[in-house]
This record gives structure tokens, C-alpha cells and sequence, in this order.
């Protein structure tokens, strides 16, 4: 039978709850879905990355098969046509989230001075980012401390040579082939500048040497802007503490005024948090006949909230439009990145007020309050009172909320994770490092991204994240990944427990941490490099990140960000695998050394495989040749994917057997 279109659109019920809700009522809104559908067919030319309009000579077109040109009108050949597209997406990319970082720079360095509503709060952090940048601290107080941190990261943007501060945090190994392939970073905005320089017509026309330049400003955003954007929102906010929150569309409440933040700043969303306490305005929501103010989150402004407050998530970025559809939104307050244009018009059908607060970011048809952070209680204020006073507009006859929530935890940092892995008395990565020698851990897989139209929503995340679990690697995410994961119960410490081999789950339940471990926002992604960094200090896996019997993967990207990822994570040395393509097959050389040339100078390349169990494959494949070659033993416990293990000549019904004999022996243990 076919699937219906909500079911084939996501695998998340709630999701396809609102889109059957919406198909019955014949409502007339355009969904990204919808718009997806008119798309079709997409460009070719633009798919295999073959189209250029970089000077008014053109555009140009490559003609990949038949007998039409092979080269621009400059001359460009498909390799350096694809190359240049690629890594203006790496600059856009990288551009968006180091001017996070730079915003967060500001905010701190206004709450230095006392200058704004925002104070110093983690003072251990600081004084040790302090101590690691050189800076004398004794004797200084904490703002001194904040303001000279934050200038110092400042200058790091502006920075003209040299190395940047945090990409000293590498295991040498990994610095060392950045040095060798003039890839390490000198400042964060200057290599996004030379790639818009050399990317320009005549200038850098050898496809390796522009993705070396792509390679070195996206190490500028993974250990540059978004490690500013991720230490210092540590010391304005806190560090983030396991937390348990709900997540979906249920989360809301029917009775309540529902206010929505959605983009990737937690500076106003923080001070809303703050506000929606506050019991003047609990009365304001009230003397309108509303139980109070509920707020939830979309995208990473979400995650950034959840992982210190445990403020609710609505869903992740296809659900943002679907949340308006529910017709139980007051407001939906956008910062900046990842909110669709579209958010206003399918408002219209709605009473939900789109409030825009950036002034880098302003849509057609959206209320707008500037953020201002010396006004921010205030402002915080100000919105929620235009959502309070929008609630006697709602229509309760269209009103639709999936009763569909599951619990999560989150809030998993570098630092906690040691304390979890090494118990609070012996804080260290030994035990974690120990749990991979011994093969209780086949390995790690940080899986991150989008969601993405041209995919079945969530689909790519749950399913890979399933089947690494249960083959015992231990998965760590961010951004809308971990959303979704959390969704279907994987950040759950108990739920998830069922999806996991034996191994895992031995180690999940002694320290009592989910197998999925959520460290935050897109930015926060530079967490994860520092908690792979520190393993390799910790010793016994080699001398690099290449080492690790490690992987990343994301399954839906979309978004210009996600190619910076997929780049400075690949160039640290891991082994990448994508649902979606590089728009660069039409570029044979190209895409030949991104797939497998690339691992010889950064240790780690790139993978294309929209099929999650295929996906999986892959990795298990890199993991066990990794185990080999450091010379660990085999998964600990049967797995049911033995890959290239000597185990591998049990049949698969010996090994369903074993299986089933622990999960009699322990049903906690059931798979
Ligand atoms: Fe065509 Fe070359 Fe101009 Fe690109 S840069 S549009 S390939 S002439
Ligand atoms: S929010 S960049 S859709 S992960 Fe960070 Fe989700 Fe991708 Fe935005």
C-alpha cells in the first residue's frame, strides 16, 4: 500500500498528526514539503555542482555527459568550477556561526564593563580560559578576567598570522599535517576572505589548492568561531548541567500562552527564560484567561535553553512551520539562521505573531523587536506582553496539539563528561578511553545536521543512531540530529537502553547516562572536537583524531554550516559520512580526492550514502579498521553487524542466538 504523504513526509508521528490535520482540513498552507514538490526536477547542473556565475562573462555550464562545453567561458573546468562553489559555501558557513561567536564576544565583553543586563556567571570557566590564553589571574576579578578573555578572542577574528588560540587545543599529530598542508588558521575572518578572493574569477584555479583554503577557514570556524561562540556562552550563561526536559509538539499547552524562540542566539532567549517567571507576567497571562506562559524551543536557540535551563523543545527545523499549524502559538521569536522566510506567510492562516529581533535578520510580514542587550529584561518583557495580549486571538476551534512528548536528557559537556565517564572522584577520560581498548565501546559517532525536505524527516538521524547503538558505538550530537534522536527516546537513559549492544548498555546503566549524549547547539560541535582531542591525550588511541576508532556523520544537512562541519571535522581527522551529497559529482578529481585523496593529508575524508543502514555499514567498516590497526580486540559482546571481525564466520543466526540468550538472561538487556 503507498504511504500516505504525512508518512512519507517524517517518521515522527506528531509531525504527521499535524500534516494529516492540516490535509482534513483542507487548508491551503504551503509547506516546505509542498514547495520541495514544485522544485522538482531540481537543476541538474546545480546537483553535480557544475553551474558558475562568478563573473557577468556567465553563467556557465559544464556539460557532464554528452558533447557540450567542458569548460567556462574563462576557461574553469568542472574541478575548479565545483571547487570554488563548494568553498564559498565553507565561507558562508563558516561566516555564520564565528559571527555568532562574535556577538557572544560582545555580549560578554558588555557584562564585563556592567554595561548591560548580563553578568559574568562561570567564573572557574573563565578564570581557566584565562589561564590557557595566557592571561595573569591572580589578583583580577571575574569581569577583568571576562573582558580581557573576550578581547582576546575578539582579536582572533582580526587576527593577520600567526596560529589560532584554541587550535592549539589539537593533539599535535593533527597540527603538525595542518602546518605541512599550510591549513592552520591564522585568524577566523581572514581566511573567510581569502576564499571569496580566490574564488573569484582568475584567481585560484587548481582545485586543490582552493579546497586547502576551504579546509583552513573552516578550521578557523570549528576551532575558532564557534569554540568562542561555545566557551564564552559557557561563562555568560553557565555550563550545562545533565537536565531533563520534553521534547515535540506536546510539550506545549493548550491552556497556556505558547511562545516559541527559534534560530541559533541564546542571549535574548536567556533573558525570556527569565522573564516568563516573573509574576507580573504570569498575572498578565492570566487576566487573559491563560493558565500562564509556556515556552519551547526550535532549532538551536532551542538547544542552547534546553541544555541549561531544560526549557522544553517543540521540534527541530521542518517542524518550525507545522508549529504555527498548530494554531496554539502566540509568538514565535526568531534571533538569527535556519528560520525559513516562509514563517510569515503560513502565519497568516494563524494568530501567531513571527517576532524578528535581529537586525541582521528581518522578514516581510514580522513584527520587529530589536535586541538590545543594555534593554534586554526589558525587551524580553515587551515580547512576551505582545504574545500575552495576542492569546484572546487564538482560534480554539482549529487548535491541534499532538499529544506526543518524550523525556530526554541533555546538557553534556566537555567537562561533564569526563565527571560522568571518570566518576566524580577520578575525573579523567581514562575509563572512557579503557571502555574503547576493551572493546566494550566498538567506537564513537558524533552525528549532527539539518533536516532536509528531499529526506524523509528524522529518518536518517533515529536510524543510523539506532543501528550504531546497537553494534556498541556510543553516539554523541547536536543540533537538530539531537532532536530528533530525542523524539524517538534515545536521549532518554532508560528508553533508549533497549536500542543498544550489550556493551553500551553496561556502561549506560553504571553511570546512569543515556547512550546519546546531547552537547548542544551547531556551535557546541566544537565540544565534541575537545572531547575527541582529549581522548587522544588520555592515551592508548593513538597519536591523532585519525586514530579514533571514531566517526561523524550527517545524515539530512542542509545548510551552508553543515559543509564548514563536514570540513573542519573531516580536516581533524574523522571519517564523514553524509546523507546528501556535495553538490560536486560532476567534478571526477574533485570528488575522487574529497572521498578518499583527502584522508592522506588530514587523516579523515568523506563518504556519500543517504541509506542510513548503508551509512552505518560504512562507519562500522572505519571503526573496526581504526581497532586494527591500533591492534584492539574485537567488540567485547556480539554485535549484529560483525564486519570485518573474525567473528565474522559465526552465521547470523549463531549470533541472533547469543543475542537472545542475554536478553533471557537479563530482559533489561533485550535488544
Ligand atoms: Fe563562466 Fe568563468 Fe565567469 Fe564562472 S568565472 S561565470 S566559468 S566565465
Ligand atoms: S539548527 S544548521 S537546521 S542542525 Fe542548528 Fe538544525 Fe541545521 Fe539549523
Amino acid at each position: 500500500m503507498a504511504k500516505s504523504k504525512a508518512t512519507s513526509r517524517s517518521m515522527d508521528p506528531a509531525t504527521q498528526e499535524v500534516l494529516r490535520a492540516l490535509e482534513k482540513d483542507g487548508q491551503a498552507v504551503d509547506l516546505s514539503w509542498d514547495r520541495c514538490d514544485a522544485q522538482q526536477p531540481q537543476c541538474g547542473f546545480g546537483q553535480l555542482g557544475l553551474c558558475c556565475r562568478h563573473c557577468a562573462m556567465g553563467p556557465c555550464r559544464i556539460d557532464p555527459f554528452g558533447n557540450g562545453p567542458k569548460v567556462g567561458i574563462c576557461g574553469a573546468n568542472a574541478d575548479v568550477i565545483a571547487a570554488r562553489v563548494l568553498v564559498r559555501m565553507i565561507a558562508a558557513g563558516a561566516a555564520a556561526h564565528s559571527d555568532h561567536g562574535r556577538d557572544v564576544a560582545h555580549t560578554l565583553l558588555e557584562a564585563a564593563k556592567g554595561d548591560s543586563d548580563y553578568k559574568v556567571t562561570d567564573v572557574e570557566k573563565v578564570t581557566k580560559l584565562a589561564e590557557e590564553f595566557g592571561i595573569a589571574t591572580e589578583g583580577a576579578s571575574p569581569q577583568d578576567l571576562a573582558r580581557q578573555v573576550a578581547e582576546r578572542c575578539f582579536s582572533e577574528y582580526g587576527q593577520q598570522s600567526g596560529e589560532l588560540l584554541f587550535a592549539q587545543r589539537a593533539p599535535e599529530d593533527q597540527k603538525k599535517r595542518w602546518r605541512l598542508m599550510n591549513a592552520m588558521p591564522r585568524g577566523i575572518d581572514r581566511e573567510i576572505v581569502e576564499i571569496m578572493h580566490r574564488t573569484h574569477i582568475g584567481v585560484d584555479n587548481e582545485y586543490k589548492n582552493i579546497i586547502g583554503q576551504g579546509v583552513r577557514a573552516a578550521l578557523g570556524d570549528g576551532w575558532g568561531g564557534s569554540m568562542c561562540a561555545t566557551e564564552l556562552s559557557d561563562v555568560l550563561f553557565g555550563r550545562p548541567k545533565p537536565i531533563r526536559a520534553r521534547v515535540n509538539f506536546g510539550a506545549m499547552d493548550p491552556e497556556s500562552v505558547n511562545v516559541i524562540v527559534h534560530g541559533h542566539e541564546p542571549t535574548l532567549s536567556e533573558m525570556l527564560v527569565a522573564a516568563a517567571q516573573d509574576p507580573a507576567i504570569i498575572k498578565a497571562a492570566q487576566s487573559k484567561g491563560a493558565k500562564g506562559v509556556v515556552l519551547s524551543g526550535i532549532c538551536c536557540t532551542a538547544n542552547e535553553v534546553l541544555m541549561r535551563h531544560g526549557m522544553p523543545i517543540a521540534g527541530n527545523f521542518l517542524q518550525q512551520e507545522l508549529a504555527v499549524a498548530t494554531g496554539a502559538v502566540e509568538a514565535i521569536v526568531v534571533d538569527v539562521q535556519c528560520i525559513m522566510p516562509s514563517l510569515p506567510e503560513v502565519a497568516k492562516h494563524y494568530h501567531t505573531k513571527i517576532v524578528s529581533t535581529s537586525p541582521k535578520a528581518k522578514f516581510e510580514g514580522a513584527m520587529h523587536i530589536q535586541f538590545d542587550e543594555h534593554r534586554a529584561m526589558e525587551i524580553a518583557k515587551d515580547i512576551l506582553t505582545a504574545a500575552i495580549d495576542n492569546f484572546p486571538n487564538r482560534n480554539r476551534e482549529i487548535v491541534h496539539i499532538p499529544d506526543i512528548k518524550n523525556e530526554l536528557v541533555a546538557g553534556f559537556s566537555t567537562e561533564n563528561v569526563y565527571e560522568f565517564l571518570g566518576g566524580r572522584y577520578r575525573p579523567s577520560y581514562r575509563p572512557l578511553n579503557d571502555a574503547v581498548i576493551s572493546g566494550r565501546f566498538r567506537g564513537a559517532c558524533a552525528i549532527v545536521g539539518c533536516n532536509n525536505p528531499k529526506m524523509r524527516h528524522d529518518e536518517g538521524h533515529v536510524e543510523l543512531t539506532k543501528e550504531l547503538l546497537a553494534n556498541d558505538v556510543i553516539v554523541v550530537t547536536t543540533g537538530c540530529t539531537a532532536i530528533a534522536d530525542a523524539k524517538y527516546g534515545l536521549l532518554d537513559p532508560k528508553e533508549s537502553l533497549q536500542h543498544c549492544g550489550h556493551g553500551i548498555r553496561e556502561v549506560c546503566r553504571a553511570v546512569g547516562i543515556p547512550p546519546v549524549l546531547h552537547q548542544g547547539s551547531c556551535v557546541d560541535i566544537s565540544r565534541i572536537l575537545v572531547v575527541l582531542s582529549n581522548m587522544v591525550k588520555e592515551g592508548g588511541l593513538g597519536e591523532s583524531i585519525a586514530d579514533l576508532p571514531a566517526a561523524g556523520a550527517a545524515p539530512e544537512w542542509m545548510s551552508e554550516k553543515a559543509v564548514s562541519i563536514g570540513f573542519y571535522v573531516a580536516a581533524s581527522g574523522a571519517y564523514t559520512v553524509l546523507g546528501v551529497p556535495f553538490p560536486v559529482q560532476g567534478a571526477k578529481n574533485l570528488t575522487e580526492y574529497l572521498t578518499n585523496g583527502m584522508e592522506k593529508d588530514y587523516g579523515g575524508k568523506f563518504a556519500f550514502e543517504p541509506d542510513p543502514v548503508k551509512a552505518s555499514r560504512l562507519i562500522l567498516d572505519h571503526i573496526d579498521k581504526k581497532r586494527q590497526a591500533l591492534g584492539l580486540p574485537a567488540p567485547m559482546y556480539p554485535v549484529p553487524y560483525l564486519g570485518i571481525w573474525p567473528e565474522s564466520q559465526k552465521s547470523e543466526d549463531q549470533t541472533k542466538a547469543e543475542l537472545e540468550a542475554q536478553a533471557k538472561a537479563d530482559p533489561m538487556m533485550a535488544v
